[in-house]
């Protein structure tokens, strides 16, 4: 069956409705980034740029670091924006735009999807400064209401355990991401379990003029403990869009790892001095290890 013109939007063009690309565009690898000033970031260190192409916030550089192909989009924030990246990207590929038609299985492309982003840490011993791999994600977020999300029975668990001590009246969603990517990209970095929120203030724990519902919401994040056969799991940091990623990485068959420069520490109060630099580090390790 061929996709409705409104469930698939093409552009006069040919290319997808946000993301502006046709399917020519992309290549398997993709960095991804929340800020569109950080997309010429990462290409500056390309050899070679062949397409820039924007829409709204997100801006795609495609071209080739040390010989291999590799698109840069920027998302801008939250998992609402990662709902149409992830499921763009994947019609871009897993789509034929001709007939409308989903690839057969054995056609299946399978994209991989680095996320290269700042985040808060939770905890005193993820310093400013850190580069941190996210395992696992917790989803604070409603996205994954809205698709069948198969979880292992840990993420089950770690979930109902956030839902209770947050008294969530739903169970958030956890979801671990591509080991394969972790070990490949973030060997070196710091491993750890990242709460994606949805905003970055009452759901940070940030007050400015607005109280929160639970006061003590940031000691919660920090308290919480999940103990199983595979140890002991504890949110390590937060941001607002690595859920999301992993959740339809995992439903879309495609490999997705979410990379963090720690630019603020919550334990300790501290924002980073040098957050560019911190950024920088991460975008060259990402690069030279893809
Ligand atoms: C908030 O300042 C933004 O920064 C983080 C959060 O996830 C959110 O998007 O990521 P980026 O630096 O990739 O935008
Ligand atoms: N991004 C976030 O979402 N939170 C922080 O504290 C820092 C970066």
């Amino acid at each position: 069956m061929p996709i409705a013109e409104s469930e698939l939007i093409l552009n006069k063009d040919g290319s997808v409705y946000h993301l502006n690309l046709l399917p020519d565009h992309i290549s398997d690898t993709i960095i991804t980034v929340g800020d569109p000033d950080r997309v010429p970031s990462v290409s500056q260190h390309f050899d070679s740029i062949e397409t820039k192409i924007h829409k709204r916030e997100f801006v795609t550089h495609v071209g080739y670091y040390k010989g291999k192909r590799v698109a840069v989009i920027s998302t801008g924030m939250g998992t609402d924006n990662i709902d149409i990246l992830m499921n763009e990207l994947d019609a871009l590929v897993n789509v034929d735009f001709v007939t409308r038609e989903v690839r057969p299985r054995e056609e299946h492309i399978s994209l991989r999807i680095i996320r290269v982003g700042t985040s808060g840490s939770l905890q005193a011993d993820v310093p400013v400064g850190s580069l941190l791999a996210s395992e696992h994600a917790v989803g604070l977020d409603s996205l994954m209401q809205f698709y069948p999300l198969v979880e292992t029975g840990l993420e089950v668990e770690v979930s109902a355990g956030i839902q209770q001590a947050l008294q969530l009246p739903y169970r958030p969603y956890c979801v671990r991401g591509s080991d394969l990517l972790r070990e490949q990209v973030g060997f070196d970095m710091l491993t750890g379990n990242t709460l994606t929120c949805p905003g970055f203030y009452g759901p940070q724990g940030r007050v400015l003029r607005l109280d929160l519902r639970l006061p003590n919401l940031i000691e919660a994040y920090q308290q919480f403990r999940h103990q199983s056969a595979e140890g002991e799991f504890r949110l390590t940091n937060f941001e607002m869009e690595t859920a999301g990623y992993y959740g339809l990485g995992r439903m879309l068959g495609h490999e997705v790892l979410s990379l963090n420069a720690i630019v603020a520490n919550r334990a300790t109060g501290e924002f980073a001095t040098n957050a560019d630099d911190i950024v920088n580090e991460l975008i060259i390790k990402t690069l030279d290890r893809i």
